[in-house]
């Protein structure tokens, strides 16, 4: 069996870049190691950010793709139990978007499989070979446990951080640049409806985060320190923390769903392609959930190396693809630069116990100069709807 390109991952790189090649009458296969079912209920992101929208209208998907609610271009922060809402302006035209990942995955899913993309869930074991070569081929065992194997011009690694493509390039081929940022974070997902899009808070017990997930559910995040572990998290030390940080009762404390330990890093791997494998989404990089970028990130390198595929395949010419890596990092490690400042500012303006006052009374400053200057406001809100 051929095909131009085997996509390994359905997540929302995979996915996506299914559907771009799909559009663009380019052959490909994805390879998912999980049932569909699994891949469509999995919790993570929840925001589509201006840039990320405006690629699937581009591309003509954006009205099959993009669930959720149009994102208000405000923030709600809570400093020590006060409110201070922040409007940020922007020359974009309200299309980022709240859609929690799952509704994308979906949508992603049913475009691609209705417009007859070649989607196989439960391919495991998935290997690579010769991906220097000029005929990379990949084997699998599908669902019926058969030993599957295809050839390509290339393969896609969509496959996560954890995934088997990247694990796959030689150590000394490959550069991981990583940040600890010394805290983690517990994400929750509750069945309590927010009363606002999103709501931070700075604390002296720790940040903390609400974000609505559809109309009755939100996800929380709270800082906590690396060595906790997620069993000393009960419910009740969950909502006693939430009400203390927001300084507010919350009025549905309803089902907790999932608590995850995520401790907070940054990572980028260099270069993002090896031979004629190419690294997309979080294969290739790992940004905090603070900067809500996880998801763009994937996307931008989705609509990346579509484009350097079409270029290949309509025209012979390489250059795109032999610039890829270039492009992505590029981009990557300016959103790396946004989710860092974004994180430490966050955590260090509460922060009485890690870095100390000094870089506590910096961060309040900076804070502060979010609102005070008209220039530090449009810098913030081009990184927030992703045009920068
Ligand atoms: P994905 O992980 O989405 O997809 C990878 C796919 O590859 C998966 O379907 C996996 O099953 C499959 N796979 C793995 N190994 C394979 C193999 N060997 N063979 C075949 N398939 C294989 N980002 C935000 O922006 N905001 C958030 O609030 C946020 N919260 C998060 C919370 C959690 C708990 C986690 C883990 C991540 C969160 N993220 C968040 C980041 C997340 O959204 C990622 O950035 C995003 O899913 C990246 O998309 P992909 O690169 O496609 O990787």
């Amino acid at each position: 069996e051929h095909t131009t390109v085997v996509i390994v991952g359905a997540g929302v790189a995979g996915l996506t870049l299914g559907n771009l090649l799909l559009r663009s009458g380019i052959d490909c296969v994805v390879l998912e190691r999980r049932s569909r079912e699994y891949v469509e209920q999995r919790q993570r992101a929840g925001v589509i950010d201006s840039r990320a929208a405006r690629m699937f209208r581009e591309w003509g998907l954006a009205d099959r793709v993009l669930g959720g609610v149009p994102f208000e271009p405000a923030l709600n922060f809570r400093i020590d139990g006060e409110t201070r809402r922040f409007t940020y302006v922007t020359d974009d035209h309200g299309d980022g978007r709240f859609c929690p990942q799952q509704v994308l995955v979906r949508n992603l899913i049913d475009v691609f499989v209705s417009d007859g993309g070649d989607l196989r869930f439960e391919a495991d074991d998935v290997e690579l070979e010769d991906v220097t070569g000029p005929r990379p081929r990949v084997r699998y065992h599908d669902s019926a446990g058969m030993t599957r194997s295809i050839t390509c011009d290339l393969i896609a690694g969509c496959d996560g951080d954890h995934g088997v493509t990247r694990a796959s390039i030689p150590e000394e081929e490959l550069t991981r640049h990583s940040h600890e940022y010394g805290y983690a974070w517990l994400t929750v997902l509750a069945e309590a409806p927010a009363n606002h899009q999103s709501m931070m808070a700075i604390h002296d017990r720790g940040f903390a985060g609400q974000f609505a997930r559809g109309p009755q559910a939100s996800r929380f995040y709270l800082q906590c320190p690396l060595d906790t572990s997620v069993e000393e998290w009960t419910d009740g030390r969950i909502w006693e923390e939430i009400e203390a940080r927001f300084g507010e009762p919350v009025a549905v404390k309803g089902r907790i769903s999932s608590k995850t330990l995520v401790p907070l890093r940054s990572v980028v791997h260099d270069p993002m392609s090896h031979g004629r494998l190419y690294l997309l989404g979080d294969a290739a990089h790992i940004v905090p959930p603070m900067s809500a970028k996880g998801m763009n990130l994937a996307l931008h390198d989705a609509d990346v190396f579509a484009a350097a595929v079409l270029k290949q395949v309509e025209e012979q010419d390489a250059s795109l693809l032999g610039a890829y890596s270039a492009t992505c990092l590029k981009h990557v490690w300016n959103y790396q630069a946004f989710a860092a400042w974004f994180t430490d500012l966050m955590h260090d303006a509460g922060d009485v116990l890690y870095h100390g006052e000094f870089r506590r009374r910096l961060a309040r400053a900076e804070f502060e100069r979010l609102y005070d200057s008209k220039t530090a406001n449009r810098f913030f809100g081009e990184f927030l709807t992703g045009l920068n």
